[in-house]
């Protein structure tokens, strides 16, 4: 039987099992990525276990997400981080020099490699043709001192794109396309590899949009061939020799195909607050917009921007539109400039903002109350754009500038001739300058470097190990599709407190509830009950952190997002489902739940729980691996990677 290309990455990566269906099995991990949110974790989690050094093949923290520093809390963290990398032999990109992600994908990422990335939109690099799963930082340490990364075998739904793109529709149309064909839910459990004759015509950066957005189709991850367009983009970067081909096998099997005719592809929008809620442009044309953001690691590569850029020549952004553009990183910036782009975009009325996440994660461009943002990027889930009362809406680079110039979402065939769009390629070769990474080769003497901790970074929290009886109340009942910025919101008000968890957690779902912080301290021992796909989106482990800080020790959920699950298991907090989904509707908030004998119960994956107030009780499965366990029972990762080092 042939191979497909993620069978064949994660067969000569495996260290432990057999790649059966629902089997655990152990994979090598050769590169990670972090950042100034999720590396900072990943920093003190190095520190607190003592690691020497880091044994991967090549580590990275990059500085893109808080970096505008509006109070020193920033600096602080990004200090740390820098310091530690520096200790640690890990790669430091500095603030300016671009979005991880997209940064990966053009100067470390090699096809046919496996990372793990402290980042949920890590699979980006999935479009060079490696294995790229997202993470928390405490899974990302762990691979960085040697572990390899535990999954369970996943399923590869294969989605096979054919025909070739109309001028005017854009990668991000066959992403909305894909996530309206999967919903937020459809990917859970899979790998999607994409497959087809229409693979062929998509450059690099219009692959990394596809498989950026994977994540948000629940998937663990995207991939694409390494092809003769892979040669070239790595070529174009001064990287050839990190070129190999991998190619699916002729008779490769997938689990499920779905395939998608990019010639009858329309351009699309997502509403409000979902990023599978697709419509097409014109179908929500009636909209009228307040801010347009072209950038983000989805949607901000050259070609990105030169396309809007070409539709916005010569015209004027829309009286009450605020356009910003954010390039991906420093070397699209240089070429935009040397190009004469960024004078047009200057021209037409936007604001060039720096090489970073920025309106993506509501650091900066908050909307105003009810305001409505059309942005180039990911998720448009509540809370996320640093507000919690605005609408965002996603959308291709080309519909963004549409919409800049009437100030309505606009379908860009309806205002331009978008043949004329044909020629918005990628340069031929890169500019290559690396002076904003400090390699590890920079470094004279690691183990001298004194790791700089500002007053904003504290010690991580405790927990012992798992309890014998259990007995919590019901804190708060969510439905449906719970994100991780529901649980802990963005915006830099916020973030700014990553590394400082007392005052982080007075954030936990602070729109949610804004007494979800007061009665979780004073209930002290508590439980979450959740609906389907419990906590998806962001990798944010301080969606786990936080809440074990605060005293939760069950969560029961119909199902989970798999980074949230991963990272509740990290934090010691029991990731219950229901065995009948219908116990959901019996259970509410303030009801009292008492587990007892739970480590053999665990061990049965099945425990009974008690309603002591109601009178009833129901049966919740626990479904973890053996090893997965055995971390719960030590009380988490942190205490597991302790007694292990030791
Ligand atoms: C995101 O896009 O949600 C983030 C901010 O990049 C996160 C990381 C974080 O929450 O720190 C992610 O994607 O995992
Ligand atoms: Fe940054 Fe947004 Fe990409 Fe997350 S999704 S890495 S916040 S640009």
């Amino acid at each position: 039987m042939g191979l497909n290309v993620t069978k064949k990455i994660l067969k000569s990566h495996l260290l432990e099992g057999d790649m059966l269906p629902n089997e655990q099995i152990t994979i090598k991990v050769d590169q990670t990525l972090g950042h100034d949110l999720t590396g900072i974790m990943a920093a003190q989690i190095l520190e607190s276990v003592q690691a020497e050094k880091v044994s991967t093949e090549t580590s990275v923290f990059y500085c893109d997400h808080n970096v505008i520093a509006a109070s020193s809390e920033n600096t602080d963290d990004h200090m740390y981080l820098k310091t530690s990398a520096q200790r640690y032999g890990v790669y430091f990109s500095k603030p300016g020099n671009g979005i991880c992600h997209f940064l990966h994908v053009q100067r470390f990422g090699k096809p046919g490699k496996v990372m793990l990335g402290a980042d949920s939109h890590t699979p980006t690099s999935g479009a060079l043709g490696m294995i790229a799963i997202g993470s928390g930082g405490l899974s990302v340490a762990k691979c960085m001192v040697g572990e390899g990364f535990k999954l369970t075998t996943p399923k590869v739904l294969n989605i096979k794109l054919t025909g070739e793109l109309q001028p005017g529709v854009s990668a991000k149309d066959i992403t909305l396309e894909a996530l309206r064909i999967l919903s937020v839910k459809g990917g859970i459990g899979h790998i999607i590899e994409f497959t087809g004759d229409g693979v062929k015509t998509l450059s690099i950066p219009q692959r990394c949009t596809i498989a950026n957005m994977t994540i948000e189709m629940g998937a663990t991850t995207g991939i694409f061939p390494s092809d003769d367009v892979t040669r070239e983009f790595l070529k174009a970067q001064g990287r050839e020799e990190d070129w190999v081909e991998l190619l699916p096998d002729a008779d490769a099997e997938y689990e499920k195909i779905i395939e998608i005719n990019l010639n009858t592809l329309e351009p699309l929008v997502a509403k409000p607050h979902m990023p599978d809620l697709v419509v097409t442009a014109r179908e929500a044309s009636d909209i009228k917009a307040d801010s347009v953001f072209i950038g983000s690691c989805t949607n901000a590569s050259y070609s990105d921007i030169v396309k809007a850029a070409k539709i916005l020549k010569g015209k004027k952004v829309h009286k009450n539109i605020d356009l910003t553009v954010g390039p991906g990183s420093r070397q699209v910036f240089e070429q935009l400039l040397k190009d004469g782009i960024i004078a047009d975009l200057v021209e037409s009325g936007a604001r060039i903002l720096e090489c970073a996440c920025g309106p993506c994660i509501g650091v900066g461009q908050v909307p105003h109350k009810n305001g409505v943002a059309v942005r180039t990027s990911n998720r448009n889930f509540m809370g996320r754009s640093g507000t919690n009362d605005a609408f965002v809406y996603l959308a291709s680079p080309e519909t963004a500038a549409a919409t800049a110039i009437t100030g309505k979402i606009t379908d860009p065939r309806d205002v331009f001739d978008v043949t004329n769009l044909k020629d918005c390629v990628e340069p031929a070769t890169y500019k290559i300058d690396d002076c904003l990474i400090i390699s590890p080769k920079d470094v004279e003497d690691p183990k001298s470097v004194e790791i700089i901790r500002g007053d904003n970074i504290v010690p991580l929290p405790e927990r012992g190990p798992l309890k014998q009886r259990i007995e919590a109340t019901g804190v708060l009942k969510l439905g449906d599709n719970i994100t991780t910025d529901d649980i802990i919101p963005g915006g830099s008000a916020i973030l700014k407190y990553i590394a400082n968890i007392p005052k982080f957690a007075e954030y936990t779902f602070c729109y949610t509830d804004s007494t979800f912080v007061e009665r979780a301290k004073e209930l002290k021992h508590t439980v979450i009950i959740g609906g389907e796909n419990y906590g998806q989106g962001s990798s944010r482990e301080h969606a786990a952190l936080l809440p074990m800080y605060l005293g939760i020790e069950v969560v029961f959920a119909k199902s989970y997002a798999r980074i949230h699950k991963e990272n509740l298991i990290n934090y010691g907090i029991l990731p219950l489902t229901f065995k009948n989904k219908d116990d959901y509707d019996k259970i509410d908030m303030n009801d009292v739940f008492v587990i007892e004998d739970v480590y053999a119960q665990a061990d049965i994956r099945e425990l009974n729980v008690k309603v002591v107030n109601k009178n009833i009780e129901f049966t919740a499965i626990l479904d973890v691996s053996d090893f997965d366990k055995r971390v719960l029972k030590e009380g988490g990762a942190l205490n597991y990677l302790r007694n292990k080092l030791k």
